[in-house]
């Protein structure tokens, strides 16, 4: 017998059990904390990790993130055996790419701006600029960052993007490495963060990053608030150097109620949402995956655990 165990709400582990009865029968889905023989748990599904959760796994051999990144898992927790898997799923990619370009267009479209006047009874009209005369760069071109350009791909805008090793895309000017992160900012108006948190990126999104891009660039960050250095940000919009922001992390999340975001008239601040796992979608990869680990084949979204993502 084998097992999955899932750890998380009611909702989505009654939807998901039920697919697994129909769709892989062979593998039992349990649900946290009712474990039933642990030594039957070969698989877990989870968003986050205590260490009374693996403790109670002695045969785990797979760990599935339910969502795309894997930073808020305390990797320490886990056996070294341990594959780590992230996941990959249409709702997740379509989510997030929808939200970039819903904050590029409104910090194109100076959106803080409106809404800090509408609220203060403002009539101030700014120059309105087309796509074509600003340029977005995506930080991170993998399953989401490529995304989020094919969304943008549309509107106009001039499009590039960064990432650690070399990638052609069509329609985007790609650029590589710490070597050519300079040509990459100095060419880019509106900055999209889609990068994992790693050693290598916690806190890119810094004073010295800032002072790389054009005056009054914009900046969106779906990926993690570990990436930005928050108060950096606050001193670049002060002395605009950025203009504005749109923010879906933070460090601590929820946003305290007195974090300084949540009433800076040139930030926009969601709360995680920006790309968001659909239960009807992401059991199918998981599934997939399931079956692909039963008959040995390699598994989409494996972490490389050295990477860090
Ligand atoms: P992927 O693993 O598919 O892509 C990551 C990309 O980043 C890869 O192309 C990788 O380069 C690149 N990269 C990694 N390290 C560096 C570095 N040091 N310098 C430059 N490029 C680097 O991840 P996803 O696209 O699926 O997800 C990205 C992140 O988005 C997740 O890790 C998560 O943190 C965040 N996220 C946030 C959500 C939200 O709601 N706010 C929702 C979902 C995800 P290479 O090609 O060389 O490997
Ligand atoms: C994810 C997230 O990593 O929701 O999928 O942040």
């Amino acid at each position: 017998m084998s097992a999955i165990l899932h750890v998380g709400p009611s909702e989505r582990a009654s939807a998901w059990q039920a697919e697994f009865r129909h769709a892989l029968p062979e593998v039992e889905f349990r649900c946290w904390p009712e474990i039933g023989d642990a030594r039957d748990i070969r698989y877990l599904v989870a968003w986050t990790l205590s260490p009374q959760l693996i403790a109670a796994l002695p045969r785990l051999e797979v760990l599935f993130s339910i969502g795309a990144g894997i930073d808020q898992l305390d990797l320490s927790l886990v056996p070294e055996h341990v594959r780590i898997v992230r996941m990959i799923e249409p709702g997740i990619t379509t989510t997030m790419a929808q939200y970039v370009a819903a904050s590029v267009l409104a910090l194109h479209r100076d959106l803080p701006f409106y809404i800090e006047a509408q609220r203060r009874g403002g009539w101030t009209q700014l120059p309105t600029l087309l796509c074509e005369e600003r340029s977005v760069g995506v930080m991170g071109l993998g399953e989401l960052g490529r995304a989020a350009l094919t969304m943008l791909a549309p509107l106009g805008f001039r499009l590039r993007g960064w990432n650690r090793s070399p990638r052609r895309i069509e329609g985007a000017e790609c650029f590589s490495g710490a070597g050519e992160l300079d040509a990459f900012l100095g060419g880019t108006d509106i900055l999209v963060c889609l990068l994992p948190l790693t050693d290598e990126t916690r806190g890119i999104l810094s004073r010295d990053l800032f002072d790389r891009l054009p005056h009054g660039a914009r900046l969106v960050n779906a990926a993690r608030g570990g990436h930005l250095v928050e108060d950096d940000l606050l001193a670049a919009l002060d002395e605009g150097r950025i203009a504005s922001a749109m923010l879906d992390v933070s460090q601590v999340e929820p946003l305290p109620q007195d974090h300084p975001f949540r009433t800076d008239p040139r930030i926009l601040v969601t709360p995680h949402v920006a790309g968001v796992t659909r239960i009807e979608t992401a059991v199918h990869a998981l599934i997939d995956n399931l079956r692909r680990d039963l008959a040995g084949q390699a598994l989409p979204g494996e972490v490389d655990r050295t990477r860090g993502y």
